[in-house]
């Protein structure tokens, strides 16, 4: 892994789940001082500037990342499992989204439905190739078709974060079905 994505996947530990691993804390809105997380992130034996911070936010291959105006502060879009309020959108979705995931969770996602697990929302994709990347990582990938529509229609709120990623607190399992591959 080149230095950079290592840099990468400490910030979004940081800013997503564990700021005190960069001894930082984030304000309820998944802001961090960008001065500090920069000092923080050195304080570990890493070495960032803030060049190199912004070069990794602009390229970042899902941009996960934003800064505010100024660049005084930068949060996470999305994927947080500590409690903030990224103040998302919330939207009608499109009829259909997906959901990759590893064939061994199928039993269990199918009788309690499919939920945030360790963080705050079920993370859906727009498309299928997506769906299929995130379930990878999981390990033998199957992909869910959410009929998001109808959930939509039956009053469940749907939010679109700031990197297009579809968000749903939890996705009841009337309202999946397993794509043949
Ligand atoms: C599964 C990446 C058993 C769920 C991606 C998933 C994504 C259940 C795993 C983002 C279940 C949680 C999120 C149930 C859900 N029983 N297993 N009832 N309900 N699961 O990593 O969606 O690269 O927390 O299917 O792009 O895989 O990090 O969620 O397999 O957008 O930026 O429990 O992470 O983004 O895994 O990934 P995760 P995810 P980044």
């Amino acid at each position: 892994m080149e230095n950079s994505d290592r840099l990468s996947v400490f910030i979004s530990l940081v800013l997503r789940h564990k700021p005190d691993a960069a001894g930082i804390v984030l304000d309820e809105h998944g802001w961090a001082n960008v001065k500090e997380l920069i000092d923080g992130i050195n304080n570990t034996g890493r070495k960032i500037s803030m060049e190199a911070l912004e070069e990794i936010v602009r390229t970042d291959n899902k941009q996960r990342y934003s800064f505010n105006e100024d660049k005084t502060s930068i949060r996470a879009n999305q994927g947080h499992s500590i409690s903030v309020n990224v103040e998302l959108n919330e939207q009608e979705p499109p009829e259909y989204l997906y959901h990759g995931t590893a064939d061994r969770f199928l039993e269990s996602i199918m009788l309690e439905g499919l939920r945030p697990m360790s963080r705050l929302y079920v993370h859906l994709s727009r498309n299928i190739e997506t769906a299929n990347q995130v379930g990878k990582r999981h390990g033998n990938a199957v992909v869910l078709k959410v009929n998001s529509g109808q959930m939509h229609r039956d009053g469940i709120k749907f939010y679109l974060s700031e990197n297009g990623v579809w968000l749903t607190k939890r996705v009841e399992s009337k309202y999946l079905q397993k794509m043949k591959v």
